[in-house]
Order: C-alpha cells, then sequence, then structure tokens
C-alpha cells in the first residue's frame, strides 16, 4: 500500500494512508508499507533520500552542480519528472506515458498554493491562472529547451488543464473544443520528424487564451513565427515532409486519392519504395520519400489524419474549404514530381504532363500559363515586360520556389482562420476586449545536425532571444531591482548571451544585416561573398568562426563554406549554401501572375494582386524574422512570467535513460545553477508598499480601516503585528521583499480566515435584521 509520510525531525513516524497518492508538500513523500507500521527517522530519511528533494532551492549542497545532477537522477529514477527551482519548473522528457495527468490529477492542483503540492506543470498552470484572476495582470509561460525537450507536450497539457478546470458554459465549451483542436490541426501542418524528435515543431507558436472575468476561456489568438517551408521541397535522411501529407496519403479513402491524383497504391509505395519501378502508372511522390523514412514507429499516420479532419470541422473550417485545403496539400505532391529537360538551347521543357494536368486543376489556373510560368521569367524593365526562357536549374529553382510559396501561405491563412474561430465576441458588448490573457510560448528548441542550413540560423538565434528574456527577467533584473532598493546582495556571476544576440541582430554590424546587404547588392554577390564579409567584419569575434585562422593558417576541422557560432547552447556550424536565396525569398513575378489568378479560393486569398503591384522590394525572410521576434519580445515582457524549463535526457528518445553528460550541458546553458543560487539568497516574492497594504490593511488594527502615513510605515506596522521575523523579510526603498512562499501564504491564509468570519458576521447581523 502507498502511504504518506510527514516528517518531523523527531522520533518515530506513524505512516497514513496517502489521500491521493501523491507528495503533499515539501516535507511530505512517499513510501511503501502497511497502515499504522512504525518507520524510524532513517529510514524515513532513506525514503526521502531516493525521491530527492522537490525544489532545489532545499538541496543542502546547492552549490555543487554534481548534487543538483544527482537530485534530477534520483527523481527521474522515480518518474517523478518535475522539480521546482524556487517557482521556475525543471522537466525532464520522461519518453513514456506517465499516469499524472488525470482528472484527478487536474482536481489536485486546482486552487491549490503551488507549495503545497508536488512539481507539476497543472502547478504552474494554476499559479499563473490564480495570478491572472487576482491580481489582474496578464500572465505568459514560457517553455523552453532543446529540440526534443518536451516543450510542445508541456504546452498542450497547460492547454488541456484550462480546458478542464476552468468555469465553463455552453459557449466557453466551444471555445475550449477549438482551442484544443487547433494543436492537431497546427501540428499536421507545422510539425515533421526530425532526427531530434519525431514530433517537431518546424513553426514557433504563441497563442493567447483569453479570459473573461469570471475566468472562463472566452477566446484565444495565435501568433505563428517562421515556418521552415524549405521542407516541403527537401528532407535530409531519416527525416520527413510535414506530417499532413503522410496522413493524407495514408488515411484518406480511395474516392478522395484519386480525385488528388494520388492513387491508393501510392501508400503502397510510402510503405516499400522498392516497388518503385515494378508499377506503371503509380505516382511516387518524390517530396515524401527523400528522407527515405516515411513511416515511423511513433507515429500513426492514419490515426492521425481522422483526428485532424474532425479537428478541422470542430474549428469550423466548411467541406468547401477542406477540399481546397487538400487540393493545395496534393498540388505540393505533384510539383515535387514536376521533372524538366533541356532543348537544344539548353532551355528547360517540362516533361511531366501527367502531373500539370492535376496541378491545373488542384491550383485552379490554367495549364498552359502554369507551363508557361515555370519555364520562363518575366521582368518589367522601364515599363515593358521582358520574357527570357529558364534554364533546368532555375525552373527546378522556379518550381521549388512555387511550392514553398504555397505551403507557407497556406500556412499562414491556416492560423488565420483558426484565429477567426477563436476570436472573443462579447455577445452583450461587441468590440469588449477579454479580461486577460495566458500566453504560451511554444518555439522550436535549439537544434544542431551534421548539415545546418539557414533554418537552423534563424532557430537557434530565436532560442538566443528567448535565454537573453530569461536572463533579463531572472538573472539580471532580479538582482538590479535589489541593488536599486537598496537590499544587501552578493552579485551571482552568469553568461549573459546578449553578446550572442548582437552578433546576429545588431544593425549594420550583425549577421542579419551584413545577409541582407549581400543579397540586396547586385552583380556577383553570392553565398560564399557572404561569408567573405563576414570573415572581414566578424573575423575577431569571440562567438564567431571560420576556417580561417588569425595567422593565416586553416581550421582544419571546418569546411570552406561554413561559418561557425558559439551559441549560448553550444557549438554550430553553418554552412551557407543557400543563404542568399532563403533569405531573398522570391518567386517569379509570372508565378505570382498565375498564382493570382487561382480559382481555389485560399490561394486567390494568399497571392493578391498587391503582390504583383507593390513596387517595394520585401523585407528579407531573417529581418522579417528578426521584427517579429522583437515583437514577440516585447509582448512576453509586458506579462507576467513563469518559466517551464525542458530538458532531454537522451539522444536515443528512450525511455528510463539518463544520460548524464547529456543533461549536464543543458543545465549548464540554460543557467540553472546560476537560477538557483539567485533563487537561494533572493526572495521569493516582492510587492510594492501601497499594493501589500491595500491587500493585507485588514488583518491589523493600526492599518485598518485606513492608514494615513507613508505606505512603508504601514507596511512595517502590518508585518510586525502579524509576527515575521526578520530573516524573513526585508523592507527595501518601495517595495517589500519576503523570502519564503510560506510566510506569504500565512498571510494569504489569515487574510481568507478574516474574510469567512467577517461574512458568517454579516450573515448573523442579516439574520438578526429580518
Ligand atoms: P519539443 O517540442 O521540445 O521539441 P516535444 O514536446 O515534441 O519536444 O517532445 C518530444 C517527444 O517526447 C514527444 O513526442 C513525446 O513522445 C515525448 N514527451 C515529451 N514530454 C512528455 C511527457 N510529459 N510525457 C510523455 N512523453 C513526453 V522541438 O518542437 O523538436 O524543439 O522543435
Ligand atoms: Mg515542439
Amino acid at each position: 500500500m502507498e502511504l504518506k509520510i510527514h516528517l518531523v525531525p523527531t522520533g518515530e513516524i506513524v505512516l497514513t494512508p496517502s489521500k491521493d497518492g501523491g507528495c503533499c508538500c515539501t516535507n511530505c513523500f512517499k513510501v511503501v508499507g502497511s497502515e499504522g507500521s512504525r518507520v524510524t527517522m532513517e529510514s524515513a530519511l532513506t525514503a526521502r533520500d531516493r525521491v530527492g528533494v522537490q525544489d532545489f532551492v532545499l538541496l543542502e549542497n546547492f552549490t555543487s552542480e554534481a548534487a543538483f545532477i544527482d537530485n534530477l537522477r534520483k527523481r527521474f529514477k522515480e518518474n517523478l519528472i518535475y522539480t521546482y527551482i524556487g517557482s521556475v519548473l525543471v522537466s525532464v522528457n520522461p519518453y513514456k506515458e506517465l499516469e499524472i495527468y488525470s482528472k484527478q490529477h487536474m482536481e489536485r492542483y486546482r486552487g491549490v498554493n503551488f507549495y503545497e503540492v508536488s512539481p507539476h506543470i497543472y502547478a504552474v498552470s494554476d499559479n499563473s491562472y490564480r495570478a491572472m484572476r487576482t491580481e489582474r495582470k496578464d500572465q505568459c509561460i514560457l517553455i523552453s529547451g532543446e529540440s526534443g525537450a518536451g516543450k510542445t507536450e508541456a504546452s498542450k497539457k497547460i492547454l488541456q488543464y484550462y480546458a478542464v478546470t476552468c468555469p465553463a458554459s455552453d459557449k466557453v465549451e466551444t471555445v475550449k473544443d477549438r482551442l484544443l483542436q487547433s494543436n492537431p490541426v497546427l501540428e499536421a501542418f507545422g510539425n515533421a520528424k526530425t532526427l531530434r524528435n519525431d514530433n517537431s515543431s518546424r513553426f514557433g507558436k504563441y497563442m493567447d487564451i483569453q479570459f473573461d472575468f469570471k475566468g472562463a476561456p472566452v477566446g484565444g489568438h495565435i501568433l505563428n513565427y517562421l515556418l521552415e517551408k524549405s521542407r516541403v521541397v527537401h528532407q535530409n535522411h531519416g527525416e520527413r515532409n510535414f506530417h499532413i501529407f503522410y496522413q493524407l496519403i495514408e488515411g484518406g479513402d480511395d474516392d478522395l486519392l484519386r480525385r488528388l491524383g494520388l492513387e491508393s497504391d501510392t501508400a503502397l509505395h510510402l510503405i516499400e519504395p522498392q516497388y518503385t519501378g515494378l508499377q506503371v502508372n503509380v505516382f511516387h511522390p518524390h517530396c515524401v520519400s527523400q528522407g527515405n523514412c516515411p513511416k515511423v514507429s511513433s507515429i500513426n499516420d492514419k490515426n492521425e489524419w481522422k483526428v485532424v479532419r474532425k479537428a478541422l470541422s470542430v474549428i469550423g473550417f466548411s467541406e468547401d474549404e477542406v477540399e481546397e485545403l487538400l487540393n493545395i496539400i496534393s498540388s505540393v505532391l505533384h510539383l515535387g514530381n514536376v521533372q524538366f529537360a533541356g532543348d537544344e538551347q539548353g532551355n528547360a521543357q517540362i516533361t511531366t504532363e501527367t502531373q500539370i494536368k492535376y496541378l491545373a486543376r488542384l491550383l485552379g489556373v490554367e495549364g498552359a500559363a502554369l507551363k508557361e510560368a515555370l519555364t520562363h521569367k518575366k521582368i518589367i524593365a522601364k515599363g515593358e515586360e521582358l520574357v527570357s526562357p529558364l534554364n533546368l536549374e532555375q525552373a527546378a529553382y522556379a518550381r521549388d520556389a512555387l511550392s514553398k510559396a504555397v505551403y507557407g501561405r497556406t500556412f499562414s491563412w491556416l492560423v488565420s482562420k483558426i484565429n477567426e474561430s477563436l476570436a472573443y465576441q462579447d455577445a452583450e458588448y461587441p468590440g469588449r476586449k477579454s479580461a486577460a490573457v495566458i500566453g504560451l510560448l511554444d518555439i522550436y528548441g535549439f537544434e544542431v545536425f551534421q548539415h545546418n542550413s539557414f533554418e537552423q540560423f534563424c532557430i537557434n538565434y530565436c532560442n538566443e532571444k528567448l535565454q537573453q528574456l530569461f536572463i533579463e527577467l531572472t538573472l539580471k533584473s532580479e538582482q538590479e531591482e535589489y541593488e536599486a532598493e537598496g537590499i544587501t546582495w552578493e552579485p551571482v556571476q552568469f553568461f549573459n548571451n546578449k553578446i550572442i544576440c548582437d552578433l546576429v541582430e545588431e544593425k549594420f554590424k550583425g549577421i542579419i544585416s551584413i545577409l541582407d546587404e549581400e543579397c540586396l547588392r547586385p552583380g556577383d554577390a553570392s553565398d560564399l561573398t557572404f561569408l567573405e564579409k563576414l570573415e572581414d567584419k566578424l573575423g575577431g569575434h569571440a562567438h564567431f568562426v571560420t576556417h580561417k585562422l588569425a595567422d593565416g593558417k586553416t581550421r582544419k576541422a571546418m569546411g570552406r563554406e561554413e561559418f561557425r557560432l558559439l551559441h549560448y547552447a553550444g557549438e554550430v556550424n553553418y554552412n551557407v549554401n543557400g543563404f542568399l536565396d532563403k533569405n531573398n525569398d522570391l518567386l517569379f513575378r509570372n508565378l505570382k501572375e498565375a498564382m493570382c489568378q487561382s480559382e481555389n479560393k485560399i490561394l486567390n486569398l494568399c497571392f493578391d494582386q498587391s503582390d504583383l503591384t507593390d513596387k517595394k522590394r520585401p523585407e528579407t525572410a531573417a529581418t522579417q524574422f528578426k521584427a517579429s521576434l522583437a515583437k514577440l519580445m516585447e509582448i512576453l515582457m509586458s506579462k507576467e512570467p513563469s518559466y517551464v524549463r525542458c530538458i532531454k535526457p537522451n539522444d536515443a528518445k528512450q525511455a528510463a535513460r539518463f544520460d548524464e553528460v547529456l543533461i549536464r550541458h543543458q543545465v549548464k546553458y540554460l543557467g540553472l545553477m546560476e537560477n538557483l543560487r539567485v533563487r537561494r539568497a533572493g526572495f521569493a516574492y516582492r510587492r510594492k508598499y501601497e499594493i501589500f497594504l491595500q491587500r493585507y490593511k485588514s488583518l491589523c488594527p493600526g492599518t485598518w480601516p485606513h492608514w494615513n502615513g507613508r505606505p512603508a510605515d504601514g507596511v512595517a506596522t502590518l508585518v510586525k503585528h502579524l509576527g515575521y521575523k526578520p530573516e524573513e523579510y526585508k523592507l527595501g526603498r518601495s517595495k517589500i521583499f519576503i523570502r519564503f512562499p510560506k510566510t506569504l501564504f500565512a498571510t494569504e491564509d489569515a487574510l481568507e480566515v478574516r474574510k469567512h468570519s467577517l461574512a458568517t458576521t454579516l450573515q448573523a447581523s442579516w439574520k438578526g435584521y429580518s
């Protein structure tokens, strides 16, 4: 039988049945034994030692990295994947289903103070929710960690928690459903199998969950960041295209597949590509089989197809819209198989007529116009149109650019469509905004492959920005605040990654500026001239390395097309091949023209006439990304943040495998030790004197009902009356700092008791009156 033990530092302890089978506070832990049996202090301590501490702040040897890792390991072994550093949740991916996400588990965390229950993603969710309700301040939950560490899973668990535990009405149920169902749709179109993660997010996602004044979720809004659309035309060995392609091919019924030109034999080919060549007239889509792993054991594409189809209808996509969406998806598959041969002049001619026939129908364009656009280039110079044929390489480039544009723009349309369906509408007061929001950030994690390109550069830059925000809000500003408030403080040293953010994004000098410069430069600009410029301008930078050594010699371990960035999370070699094209992200004019004529309603919205009339050169991909990240940082800074730091236990995606070297590396770069040190020495809570006094003044006769002096003196009187011990708090220039959460909880409890007794007295007096 599982029992609960509460450790009292004297003598023996009697075991009592654990109400819920879980720990209930920092001093509680589970043991197995018979009810009523007596355990010695020693055995109790052994039991506690086995599961480690649930807040690293409680570690005796809190400055030791070894003790930190040891605690993580103990807990991981016991399937306790969550541990706190103060209010920051550290989560280790278990790579197996744990029985800790049931409705009963959710109930256990609902409305309960953070430290009274064992660490959980639900505790963080609930804490943010309560803070939003009581303080009326927007919250955000920032989930970070490298690729495969568990960010997306964590964000889904948070959303599920709100869907189950928040108040509801009929209308709210629809909103909850839609919020939940947006996940499978966005994952189908925006996630893919990579070498790091079978369900890797290939776009960044920030989602606001909007709540009304009663605390019910009433709407949502999603911001998406830079989709890795190059994946639709190229996947590395062992990787896949976006899930939706496989779901459609595996799950779509015969009629549908036939209509889309994806006969059922296509599925056969996905399972056993060796059939290719044995059968005639069978479509074998190149862009889903390049990576040579169409089947993934952890993914059931057929089932997922059903889930996604249902989700699309819950969100409110009409049958027509779904049909047009599927036409687009299939058109990308067909585009991938369009091939060219050179004529005598070396000009590209299309050799795959069948594909063009399907494409014309699926894209809703004229076949002849599409053929012309795929093999010619149109330029408008001095008001005149100049049309020139493309060679083989240019035609392949145009074809791939079209696939990427079609898929990328459709993805954005999908997000805007979901946003329409989630939009909050107050029936009584149209136009009224929701009362408050909780934002969830789930981005693509830091990643390093054998071959890293523009996409990894953007993804890793995004992670640098997020780490910078963490540093700003938890390590830097926290310490600066102590100084500003005149609280004695021993500074904790930490690595500030601002230097790397600057290296990438600084105006005129950063990598993005240099890349843009090369993209705009007419003449001989190429990926290699870009690399030369980087070497010229950044050669001496502490976080930038190329094959050229300062003494003119060559660094052997590096290719001549590479530059290396020393990121906060590790070193990454980027191959510059394709950087200029991907950053330019150009689509030839005649392809745009062809698409603007599309009868497919979605494409018609995605490619609009302004594409053709807009004379201004569009911003490059990296610059757009940089601007959208800057906006994101502003959004996050305006909210009260909570952090979930995800750790990946091994590179093999295996359960129960704790790879110490890998974990130590993550603990280091996530800055968890520094975080712990600041937390240990610091104060869990701080409140402006005015706010603290306003909330708790009723607990002290000296400050109730009015305090006429300075708020600081009022707070001093109040905490004296409450019996705060000197080591529990400090009074700064404008705020009170409280060291331990339990002090504030006790005060909150006292407030509850007072409210309750006041209500009882009032009730009694009303009764007397009537
Ligand atoms: P990520 O979001 O951090 O990577 P995911 O959340 O997709 O990582 O997690 C990767 C895989 O780990 C999931 O598909 C699950 O199989 C498993 N997993 C993660 N968290 C849990 C959990 N709490 N319980 C059980 N299994 C889990 V990336 O999107 O690649 O950066 O870009
Ligand atoms: Mg993810």
